[in-house]
């Protein structure tokens, strides 16, 4: 059996689908919510130059994901991934403040004292990217202080991790940094292919399913789905550890809706 198939009350809280009564896990929709400059918008593969705005409340948008059924809310502090700290600080808090949905952030955050800050402030688990590439140990330490509670971004250029709001190239491979983590205690791991990263060409499913098959750790898969077809190619993965699906021009464009996302991921 693999790791993958034991459900536990650890899982059910992180967000990591249990098998439902047919013995199959629903993947978690993660709809995305990225910001700069305290709008809610889409880049186009990672290019903070290259944005569309698609609401100035990111409160409004959340809730109006949290409305549609929404399990999970995926924040992005874009300006703070560059920067390396966080800067849509007001734009967070207001989400926090407005929805139930439990809601995992990055972007920005490279210190304990930052991870705890967010936590205490009600985000339910940090994505750290950066540093986990530069300084791996804080986030294994992380992973003890918030068990459950700390993923690790994985965004990857022709497979090589890039870094600081993926304006760098790092020398590390995305499945040998990966590995670093599979002792850790990381909750999952949220792989992003920054070319497909809203250019609607579909999911990367060749390299994000060979992540997940050399790993324990669950994987989150990101960028380029563009339709519900993409999602549908995605659910048989679920026997490799992909245990959800952030989704985030799609939903905005209106070429998928969160109903039909939720139940093509439930495997309807
Ligand atoms: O779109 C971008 N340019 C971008 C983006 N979406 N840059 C970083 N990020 C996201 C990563 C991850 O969730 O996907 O920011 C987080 C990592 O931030 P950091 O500061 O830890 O590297």
């Amino acid at each position: 059996m693999s790791a993958h198939a034991i459900s536990t009350t650890h899982e059910l809280e992180s967000g990591v689908g249990p098998p439902d009564a047919l013995n199959r896990a629903a993947m978690i929709l993660f709809p995305a919510i990225d910001l700069k400059d305290g709008k809610c918008v889409r880049l186009l593969r990672g290019d903070m130059t290259n944005a569309t705005v698609f609401n100035d409340s990111p409160a409004a948008q959340a809730k109006a994901f949290a409305n549609a059924g929404c399990a999970w809310l995926h924040l992005v502090d874009l300006n703070g991934a560059v920067e390396g700290h966080p800067v849509n600080r007001a734009a967070v808090a207001s989400i926090l403040e407005s929805v139930e949905v439990p809601a995992q952030l990055g972007g920005g955050i490279r210190t304990i004292e930052s991870i705890a800050g967010w936590i205490e402030a009600g985000v339910k688990r940090v994505i750290l990217g950066t540093i986990a590439v530069k300084e791996p140990g804080l986030v294994k330490a992380a992973c003890k202080q918030w068990p459950g509670q700390i993923a690790v971004g994985i965004d990857a250029r022709d497979g090589i991790v890039a870094v600081d709001g993926w304006t760098k190239q790092s020398t590390v491979r995305a499945l040998d940094l990966a590995l670093r983590f599979e002792d850790a205690g990381v909750a999952a791991i949220i792989y992003t292919d920054i070319d497909r990263d809203g250019a609607m060409g579909g999911v990367n499913l060749d390299a994000t399913v060979t992540l997940a098959q050399h790993l324990t750790t669950p994987v989150i898969a990101s960028g380029g789905v563009s339709s519900l077809d993409d999602l549908r190619e995605l659910v048989p993965a679920e026997q490799y550890g992909i245990v959800g699906a952030i989704v985030g021009r799609a939903l905005y464009d209106g070429r998928v809706t969160v109903p039909d996302a939720i139940r093509v991921l439930k495997g309807e």
